[in-house]
């Protein structure tokens, strides 16, 4: 192979939906993915938003992924068939505090696959639970949601908008099953978000000066004759 051959990019172009209940976190998805941003204001979407953004996979393929944000509350109205309609792939999102978000799923799913079922390819489904940082609130057993994903032949995410664990490994997954390219273990690391937690920085001075009052609190409690009990 020559090293023009090695060199050529292969340019695809995927239109994705996103779809589920309104406040499920669709565009919250959406916008950490394409602008690293979160907003904790709720703005309902009418209608619809886009979204775009370039991933490059293995084999270099470049992709631009189309992402249409469908707002939740497009289940009942005239346009959804035409939101949905040439999709290759749809990510079906629940909020994992919310059991009723996950119930609706099964209409979302069926209305994909009615509106996508005569393309030449049916549309890649991912079933996506948002809001994981807030675990202590889940009211979706990890078992459900599985059992969902396998009888409906999804695949299966758990994503924080938030703090935008897992987004970008799982827009990159996407694209890649759609064109059926595997990703290496080294491939999905690099996509793995470092959530960013502050560390305290303390200049010397405050160091020598915790060190001192430190050693002055111990001198006294050695001197005082505590009637507490530790049990170490
Ligand atoms: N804690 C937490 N809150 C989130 C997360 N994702 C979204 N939210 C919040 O959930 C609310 C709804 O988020 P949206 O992204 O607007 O929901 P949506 O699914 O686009 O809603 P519709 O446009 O009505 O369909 C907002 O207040 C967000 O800040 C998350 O990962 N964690
Ligand atoms: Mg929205």
């Amino acid at each position: 192979m020559s090293d023009s051959d090695e060199e050529t990019v292969i340019e695809r172009t995927l239109k994705v939906v996103v779809v589920g209940d309104g406040a499920s976190g669709k565009t919250s998805i959406c916008t950490r993915y394409a602008q690293d941003n979160f907003g904790r204001q709720y703005q309902q979407t009418v209608g619809l938003d886009f979204f775009s953004k370039r991933v490059m996979l293995p084999g270099n393929v470049q992709v631009l992924l189309q992402i249409w944000d469908i707002g939740g509350q497009s289940i009942g109205g005239p346009m959804l068939d035409k939101y949905i309609f040439g999709a290759q792939g749809a990510l079906v999102c629940y909020d994992v505090t919310n059991g009723a978000s996950f119930e609706n799923i099964e209409d979302w799913v069926n209305l994909v696959k009615k509106y996508t079922k005569d393309q030449e390819k049916p549309a890649h489904l991912s079933l996506v639970g948002n809001k994981t940082d807030l675990e202590h609130r889940r009211a979706v057993r990890i078992e459900k949601h599985s059992k969902f994903a396998e009888q409906h032949g999804m695949s299966s995410h758990y994503v924080s908008a938030k703090t935008g664990d897992s987004v970008r490994l799982m827009f990159r997954q996407v694209a890649a099953d759609i064109l059926g390219i595997q990703l290496s273990k080294s491939d999905m690391e690099a996509d793995i978000a470092v959530v960013q937690a502050p560390v305290a920085t303390q200049s010397e001075a405050d160091l020598k000066a915790a060190a001192s009052a430190a050693s002055k609190d111990r001198r006294r409690n050695h001197a005082k004759k505590s009637s507490v009990c530790s049990l170490q």
